[in-house]
């Protein structure tokens, strides 16, 4: 019989972010070209009975590769960093193309497509970093990026080489609205964070843990507010990425419940760590510090609630991969240096799935149609992949996770194929793993093992974000 397709997967227990249902998936072309009940033949065939068949994520805030001003070095490039996305189920990343103030954007995008060239394993986009919003950036460069498939960007309220003025993030804001893009925000109050920063260093107080006193809550409920703020006067959508507690999740839904379009991010870090994390023995705490940083177990729980009742859309790593053994990563300024010289950010993309599934689905917290949402089909619309990217649709690329839901794996930094030299998640024991994976219908994981070269992935172009979620 010839084939009808060039690749079949059978049986499986297919979820979408709306449906659960068993059917084969025949492939042609690197896409879907059918769903159904015994679908003819294919050239080759994955017999995926007893499997659950997910769209494969889209991660939507990795850093790879990122130039950095304190002599530290991210330890995955987009070989390495693409890699441990597809083993842990993703087969999208959205990395950023940051700007140099006083320089322009295209140059950052040249700067990171060449980064890229002949690395990534699966298919990527960039959100752009907008450090210096002028005039020129504002009038001509960033509205000809945007239609060139460059159609979200990210601002920051903290880091003296990143943050805007109010007046800056208004105008960002102003021009999402006119150019159809999507502004994401790191909100945290500078000023606040500098304040308690220099009072805690006067005092002494510089070990890994203090990173957390330094950066409270409250400094991140502000600047959240703020934001909304900002956008509600600009009538624009808005995205809060990193959310990390009930005290900026309060805010956000707040606002959504007054009909405001405002969407947000929350990672694995507020879910499963909290500040004590940053407590650990020695300099080891330093493993954990990133910004916001994580908080409570009465934050986690309000997380869960966000993740559950639809405050949150996305559910991303924030992957930001430093060594922690190295004078290059977390010992940058050598070990024992104040928290305010640890380099910002922790590893994640390869665990992110797993660990909602077996702490969300598994646990029963969340659907198992909500997962799908928020990490793959939520963030594909909002950043303009979709139905290319992050569903399992007659037409959608061919990008599919097959997991076993059963299979319970200790997570061991040895099993990652990330560059870093740890895991915050070292030894938990998660249930459910995807075990092969598909990019554009071709095999690039199998059974845990590596089956195609690096350099295969695509650029994505985005188009217009969909902020009718
Ligand atoms: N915080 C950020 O804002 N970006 C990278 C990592 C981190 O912790
Ligand atoms: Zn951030
Ligand atoms: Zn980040």
């Amino acid at each position: 019989m010839t084939a009808e397709f060039d690749l079949v997967i059978r049986g499986g227990r297919i979820a979408t972010a709306s449906d659960v249902f068993h059917a084969d998936i025949g492939i042609l072309e690197g896409r879907i070209a059918a769903l159904g009940q015994a679908l003819g033949p294919g050239r080759e065939e994955i017999d995926a009975r007893g499997r659950l068949v997910l769209p494969g994520g889209v991660d939507a805030h990795v850093h790879l590769d990122q130039p950095t001003s304190d002599g530290s070095v991210m330890a995955d490039d987009f070989d390495s960093g693409t890699r441990s996305a597809a083993f842990g189920g993703t087969t999208t990343v959205i990395p950023f193309a940051c700007q140099q103030k006083g320089h322009g954007l295209r140059a950052a995008i040249e700067d990171y497509h060449a980064r890229a060239e002949g690395k990534p394993l699966i298919d990527y986009a960039f959100h752009l970093i907008v450090t210096d919003p002028n005039p020129q950036v504002v009038g001509q460069e960033l509205p000809a990026l945007i239609r060139e498939g460059y159609t979200s960007f990210k601002i920051y309220t903290t880091y003296d080489d990143l943050k805007l003025a109010d007046r800056e993030i208004i105008e960002v804001l102003a021009l999402s609205r006119r150019e159809g893009a999507l502004t994401m925000i790191h909100a945290e109050n500078s000023d606040a964070i500098a304040w308690l920063t220099e009072a805690l260093e006067r005092a002494g107080q510089t070990a890994p843990r203090h990173h957390a006193d330094a950066r409270p809550a409250i400094a991140e409920r502000e600047a959240t507010h703020r934001a909304i703020s900002l956008a509600e006067i600009v009538d624009v959508p808005v995205l809060v990425v990193h959310v990390s507690g009930a005290e900026a999740m309060d805010q956000i839904a707040a606002a959504r419940a007054k009909g405001l379009r405002i969407f947000a991010e929350t990672c694995p870090q507020y879910i499963l760590l909290t500040a004590a994390d940053l407590d650990l023995e020695g300099f080891e705490g330093a493993k954990h510090i990133c910004s916001p940083p994580p908080r409570d177990t009465a934050s986690q729980e309000a997380i869960w609630r966000g993740l559950a009742n639809g405050t949150f859309q996305v559910f991303s790593s924030d992957h930001a991969p430093y060594l922690f053994d190295s004078p290059t990563g977390k010992k940058v300024r050598g070990e024992g240096a104040s928290f305010v010289h640890v380099p910002n950010g922790i590893p994640g993309v390869e665990t992110r799935m797993p660990l909602l599934f077996s702490e969300g689905v598994g646990r029963g917290r969340i659907s198992l149609n909500r997962f799908v949402a928020l990490t793959a089909t939520n963030p594909a619309r909002l950043y303009g992949l979709y139905p290319r990217k992050g569903t399992i649709a007659i037409g959608s690329d061919a990008d599919l996770a097959i997991w076993d839901e059963r299979r319970e794996v200790t997570i061991r930094n040895a099993l990652l194929h990330h560059n870093v030299d740890y895991t915050p998640y070292e030894g938990r024991v998660v249930t459910g793993w995807p075990e092969t994976v598909l990019s554009r219908g071709e095999v690039v994981v199998y059974a845990g093992t590596l089956h195609a070269r690096p350099g295969r992935g695509r650029f994505l172009e985005c188009g217009t974000p969909d902020t009718q979620l």
